[in-house]
C-alpha cells in the first residue's frame, strides 16, 4: 500500500544511519520473538506482520555494517552465503520445500523498513509472479 511505501521511506532516511535496530533487541532476547532457528551466526523467526502462512525473518546476529544488501562488501561473503544456507533449513524444518520463496528487501524503493540486513522465506501457499 501507499502507506506501507511511505513508512519504508521514512524508516530508510532515519534508520540507514547504521543505528541499531529492532532486530538488535530482538537478537538479544530484549523484546520476544517466535524464534524457528538459530545456530552460531544467524536467527531466525516468525515475521510479525506475515505476508503467508509462513513468513520466517532470517537475520545475522552480527549485522557488521550490513544494513541492506546494496551496501555488502568482501567481507560479507561468508555471512551471505550462510543466511540463504540457512533459509534452506528453515524452508525444510518448516516442510514447506516443495515451493518457498526467499526476498531480500533493499531500500526505500525496495521496501526495506528495518537496516539490519535480512532474507525473508515465504511458503505455505501458492505465490505468485510477479512479486508487488
Ligand atoms: P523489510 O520490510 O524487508 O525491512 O522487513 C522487515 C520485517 O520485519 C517486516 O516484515 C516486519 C518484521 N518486523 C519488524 N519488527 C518486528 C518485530 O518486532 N518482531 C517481529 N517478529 N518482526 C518484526
Amino acid at each position: 500500500t501507499n502507506d506501507e511505501e511511505s513508512a519504508a521511506k521514512v524508516a530508510a532516511a532515519n534508520a540507514d544511519s547504521g543505528a541499531p535496530t529492532i532486530f538488535d533487541k530482538i537478537i538479544a532476547k530484549e523484546i520476544p520473538s517466535s524464534i524457528v532457528y538459530e545456530d552460531d551466526m544467524v536467527l531466525a523467526f516468525r515475521d510479525i506482520n506475515p505476508q503467508a502462512p509462513i513468513h520466517v525473518v532470517l537475520i545475522p546476529k552480527n549485522r557488521d555494517g550490513l544494513t541492506q544488501l546494496g551496501k555488502a562488501e568482501s567481507r560479507h561473503m561468508e555471512i551471505l552465503g550462510q543466511l540463504l544456507y540457512a533459509a534452506k533449513k528453515v524452508a525444510e524444518k518448516e516442510g514447506i520445500l516443495d515451493g518457498f520463496r526467499v526476498v531480500i528487501n533493499n531500500g526505500p524503493d525496495g521496501c526495506q523498513s528495518v537496516y539490519h540486513l535480512h532474507l525473508h522465506v515465504l511458503g505455505g501457499r501458492q505465490m505468485k509472479w510477479p512479486p508487488g
